[in-house]
């Protein structure tokens, strides 16, 4: 009888492998907190027999739990809990504090700030185990997440000494979601935030987003658009943000809120919002010290003003320091932040849009209060696949400056393209500024360390919505992932972080993680080279940003057209930027080195300079061969990522897999429709012949009158 089963579990077990693996369908919703069990080898070197737990509060709790439900996931079989370390092997958590037994070995905690932890195998009443230690509640629950992590990249667990602290403060995700649920420029469905069913009701979602959060480091989040409703600010949704700002609490994640400027006037009642009225002032502190009553630990306002129509205190002839410092003084009281957006640009088509951040605030530098922090994003422009970092960075060293990033990929194939984001992030953080000559890199900039700053920060524009697997697609959860990895450190590698994330999301199997890591760390440059090559910028179409759209020349203004940017003619291509002031904005030697076309590094070359068709580039190509040489290596690199993909199934659950391969296929048929489009397009202006072996499909009329959403069968 019992062979007879044995054969049924084989034979169901071998029908199950035929039909595709695993019966368990996975969504991706379990993001890279999966917990697959470890190899029977690095079990048997690793256990944790127990955990151990002492005083107990919201944060160590949840601590605690995931180390449950982890250490069940990976090793099979739940750990032993109790409060004291009765065998080799437990796991012991907690602060001085909470924990007399970590109180009692005096490690060195005190460099570990207040979010920092410590990992570390000690002996313990003659016992060998690992401890988890911090000054706060919150530092043990990173410390418990970074353990899980350890386990999850299968570092050994015996002889640990790892202590690490986050480089910045701020660490905030910016979701661009509106009152009525969709979210401005989201690629994963609606969003996460059900306002209807708040204040009564959190749903588990909204848990495990603040695990994941957790898990990577990131402390807040700003919950609204910032364009901004002023209906955030009723007294109805504050309640329903309370209810939220508890939930999202023991996991150590303060609630922000994007404000209109023009509140006091819609919600107050007010002629004005001019900062400097004081009845503006005081319905300000009113409604701040009403926000602070229900969330007493919020975190402050995000504020995005006088751009893209947007009110703003310039409307009052105010400047952004005026506006931004009367709300800093609101709320400084109550130890919250004012995050003062930077994005700002006159439609002034004579005036190159690059430099009109630079030129508003620079002259702010030393006139914002404390409190107040500049959010600056990475590039001048708009999120494009690839900028140079703003030369706000490094220019005003008497203002704390927040880095801006998106998350979502507006302008990098939104939901499906497979475009890891880890290596744009580096790219930016590493940029030398020279503003104390060289070493004074953007990542030593926005974390205070290189004009001693106490606000700093990283912010993320999110990818997340309500779709299964969050994010749309589970290689875009990776640059979730990597945001809160190089916003704790931004100076960690994307490699290194790529690394990680494939183990903990896929697979520990060398033969999978190499190729994948691989995949990852070439896409980006792939999107840069199937759509914007050689420091193009913003040739998108018009509006929705997806697919190519060099020849729009749609909407009101002027710098919302495409020919303003890529100043295609007869004689070459780029934009002078020399000429526009912009290459002056940055220090010594990079501007110098800017300002010829010959020392401009290529891949940024026109954006700096408007290049003759025949210029000689380094590979002794012409400049009009070289970008059709950059149009097909982007398209030729999706192919190579499709061929390596093909390769991995064995590794991966057929959902997740298919899923892959899919998006993989769609993103190969647009990047042919990217590279074709907008070389039939360039051709008319350039009149060279195309390369043997190469030529658009279609006419350009063709692409040019594709619908939303539609790209050509290959
Ligand atoms: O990139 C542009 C986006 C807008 C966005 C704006 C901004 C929230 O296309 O959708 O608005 O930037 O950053 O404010």
């Amino acid at each position: 009888m019992k062979q007879r089963l044995g054969i049924a579990l084989g034979l169901a077990l071998a029908l199950m492998s035929l039909l595709g693996g695993p019966a368990r369908a996975e969504s991706g919703y379990d993001l890279w907190l999966r917990y697959q069990p470890v190899e029977e080898d690095y079990a048997a070197a690793n256990q944790v027999a127990a955990l151990v737990t002492g005083q107990r509060s919201p944060t160590l709790d949840a601590a605690a739990l995931e180390l449950k439900r982890g250490l069940t996931g990976l090793f099979g079989t739940p750990p032993a809990q109790g409060s004291a370390v009765a065998a080799d092997g437990a796991l012991v958590i907690g602060t001085s504090k909470s924990m007399p037994a970590i109180a009692a070995l005096g490690l060195p905690l005190q460099g570990l700030g207040d979010e920092g932890y410590l990992i570390r195998s000690v002996s313990i009443d003659g016992h060998k185990a690992t401890v988890i230690a911090a000054n706060s509640d919150v530092g043990v629950l990173y410390g418990a997440f970074a353990f899980l992590r350890l386990i999850g990249t299968r570092t050994p667990l015996a002889n640990l000494d790892v202590a690490s602290s986050p480089k910045t403060r701020l660490r905030v995700l910016d979701h661009w979601d509106n009152l009525n649920g969709t979210v401005e420029r989201g690629y994963a469905g609606a969003s996460i935030w059900d306002w209807p069913a708040l204040p009564e009701h959190v749903s588990r979602r909204i848990i495990d987003y603040a695990r994941a959060n957790a898990s990577i480091g990131i402390n807040g989040t700003v919950v609204n658009n910032v364009n901004a409703d002023a209906a955030f600010l009723t007294t109805e949704y504050i309640e329903k943000e309370a209810k939220l700002a508890d939930a999202l609490r023991p996991f150590g994640i303060r609630l922000y809120l994007s404000v209109r400027w023009s509140a006091p006037i819609e919600l107050g009642g007010l002629k004005s919002a001019d900062p400097l009225d004081p009845a503006v002032k005081a319905w300000w502190q009113s409604k701040v010290d009403e926000i602070y009553r229900a969330i007493p630990d919020f975190g402050g306002f995000l504020v995005k003003a006088n751009s893209e129509g947007q009110p703003g205190p310039q409307d009052y002839h105010r400047t952004h320091a005026d506006g931004a410092n009367m709300i800093a003084d609101v709320l400084a009281p109550h130890h919250g932040v004012v995050m003062w957006r930077a994005f700002v640009y006159a439609n002034d088509p004579k005036i190159d849009r690059a430099t009109t951040a630079y030129n508003e605030f620079v002259p702010l530098d030393g006139k914002f209060r404390d409190n107040v922090v500049l959010q600056v994003k990475n590039g001048p422009l708009d999120f494009q696949p690839r900028e140079p970092f703003s030369p706000l960075f490094g220019a005003m060293p008497r203002t704390s400056l927040m880095m801006e990033f998106q998350i979502t990929k507006e302008y990098l194939g939104q939901q499906t393209h497979l475009a890891y984001l880890g290596t744009l992030y580096e790219e930016a953080l590493k940029s030398d500024t020279y503003e104390h000559g060289p070493g004074s890199t953007v990542a030593r900039v926005i974390d205070g360390s290189l004009d001693h700053h106490p606000v700093s920060g990283i912010a993320g524009v999110a990818n997340i919505g309500n779709d299964p697997d969050w994010c749309g697609s589970i290689f875009n959860q990776a640059n979730w992932y990597v945001f809160g990895r190089m916003a704790w450190d931004p100076e960690i590698s994307a490699r290194a972080v790529a690394d990680e994330w494939v183990r903990q999301t896929f697979s520990n199997n060398p033969a999978f993680i190499a190729p994948v890591v691989d995949m990852m760390m070439k896409s980006r440059e792939a999107v840069v080279d199937y759509m914007t090559p050689l420091g193009l910028a913003l040739i998108m179409a018009h509006g929705h940003h997806m697919g190519p759209g060099p020849w729009d020349t749609i909407g009101p203004r002027e710098d919302w057209k495409a020919p303003y940017y890529h100043r295609a003619d007869a004689e070459g291509i780029g934009f002078d930027r020399v000429a526009s002031g912009y290459v002056a904005q940055y220090h010594a030697p990079l501007k110098d080195a800017f300002a010829g076309v010959a020392t401009t590094p290529e891949d940024l070359l026109l954006w700096f300079h408007h290049v003759s068709w025949d210029y000689r580039m380094k590979s002794g190509r012409t400049l009009w061969q070289e970008l059709v040489a950059h149009y097909r290596k982007g398209v030729d690199e999706v192919a190579a990522m499709q061929a390596a993909w093909a390769k991995l199934g064995d590794d991966v659950d057929p959902e997740r897999y298919a899923q892959v391969r899919d998006f993989l296929a769609i993103q190969h048929r647009e990047a042919i429709w990217w590279r074709d489009a907008c070389l039939a397009y360039f051709v008319q202006f350039s009149r060279r012949p195309f390369p043997e072996g190469y030529k658009p499909k279609y006419p350009l009329s063709y692409y040019e009158k594709m619908p939303y959403g539609a790209s050509p069968k290959p």
